[in-house]
């Protein structure tokens, strides 16, 4: 439902990489290999109240209505795009109030790849409640998984979800849509889990989560969201010069009680399977282990591939099943969500890559 018609690339108009094409590229693959992946098309509908938990109520309005006034003003039908981005060189107090559409685009939007056409609200939110259901059956499988780990061995074997969504979420911040996202999908079902009250570890707190987002780009959303809290734990391995350029650093640790809870790793270009893996087996041992948590939840990205068009480090085709294994010997119940990757060719292989080498 989400199809705006182009975006621009370094200055120029093309194509919007974030396509509906995506979608049936993953899907057309999961459906060929039944002996691996069972494939359901129902969700639940959890309404406002797990979205409000994550972005502010103004911002959702706006996604809500933006098309519309936007049509309405006079817009371009392709869709609504910032005109005046509200920098903090530029904003003064005493004219902080968007009045029309145009202005408001820019208050509630970091960039110009988040083009809001007729449906994206609509289809945003059911991306959002897509990966709701998973995170929902998350906790069905992570309870019977529990009921069977009578000795440590079993452990080896943990149960995992995808969720195909789009439009993706990591770089949705709770009042700010960008980077091709408009709800923050992972961290609006993090926030649900922990959330729920019947849901409770052994010793009676709260469910820990780790939230590993092995995207490109780093998933300035998903820690802005999460910067002063130690519960999720986010860790991003990403670019380290690239897309969304301003965030991503390593000195961004958190803040508060979320202080050491945001980890960062950025990765040079020229990243190779071997390299990532190694960084990623690392980040597992130092710091997603000791951390103990109850659930893992993936940004799974497949833009590291080296021929993605807008981004790509050098990992290959052979990289997936070697990341997905990785994930897998962390052990925990894992609930896999899509963001990015728009080599679409190789989208299938490459996503089934990953869920492949975590089903061992
Ligand atoms: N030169 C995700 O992968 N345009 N978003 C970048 C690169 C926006 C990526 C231009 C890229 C957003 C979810
Ligand atoms: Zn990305």
């Amino acid at each position: 439902m989400h199809t705006p018609q182009y975006e621009f690339l370094s200055g120029a108009e093309t194509h919007y990489f974030e396509s509906p094409e995506r979608r049936e590229a993953i899907l057309n693959f999961l459906r060929s290999h039944p002996d691996m992946f069972e494939v359901t098309e129902y969700f639940e509908d959890f309404g406002y109240q797990p979205i409000k938990r994550v972005h502010k109520k103004d911002f959702l309005e706006y996604l809500e209505t933006a098309y519309e006034e936007w049509i309405a003003e006079g817009g371009h039908p392709n869709g609504v795009l910032p005109a005046t981005i509200p920098h903090h060189k530029l904003a003064r107090l005493g004219r902080l109030k968007a009045s029309n559409c145009l202005a408001k685009s820019g208050q509630y939007c970091f960039d110009l790849s988040a083009v809001i056409t007729k449906n994206t609200f609509k289809s945003a939110w059911n991306a959002a409640q897509i990966t709701l259901t998973a995170a929902k059956e998350l906790v069905r499988i992570g309870e019977e998984y529990e009921m069977n780990v009578t000795d440590g061995s079993s452990r080896e074997n943990p149960p995992g979800l995808y969720a195909l969504v789009r439009p993706p979420g990591h770089h949705a911040q709770s009042d700010l849509c960008g980077g091709y996202c408009f709800l923050n999908n992972v961290a609006i079902a993090t926030q649900w889990l922990i959330d729920q009250p019947e849901l409770k570890r052994k010793d009676g707190g709260l469910k820990k989560i780790v939230i590993l987002d092995i995207d490109f780009h780093h998933g300035n959303g998903t820690q802005e969201i999460f910067y002063t809290t130690s519960n999720p734990l986010y860790i991003s391995l990403h670019s380290d010069d690239d897309y969304p350029y301003f965030t991503g650093s390593e000195i961004e640790r958190g803040e508060g009680e979320g202080l050491g809870f945001n980890i960062n790793l950025p990765l040079p270009k020229a990243t190779t399977d071997d390299d990532y893996v190694e960084a990623l087996e690392k980040l597992i041992q130092e710091h997603i282990i000791p951390y103990k948590a109850d659930y893992v939840i993936v940004s799974l990205g497949v833009d590291t591939f080296k021929d993605d068009p807008i981004a790509g480090f050098l990992v290959t085709s052979e990289g997936y099943p070697r990341i997905g294994n990785a994930i897998r010997k962390i052990g925990l119940p894992t609930l896999f969500v899509q963001e990015g990757g728009y080599c679409i060719e190789m989208l299938g292989i490459n996503v089934g890559g990953i869920l492949s080498g975590f089903l061992g």
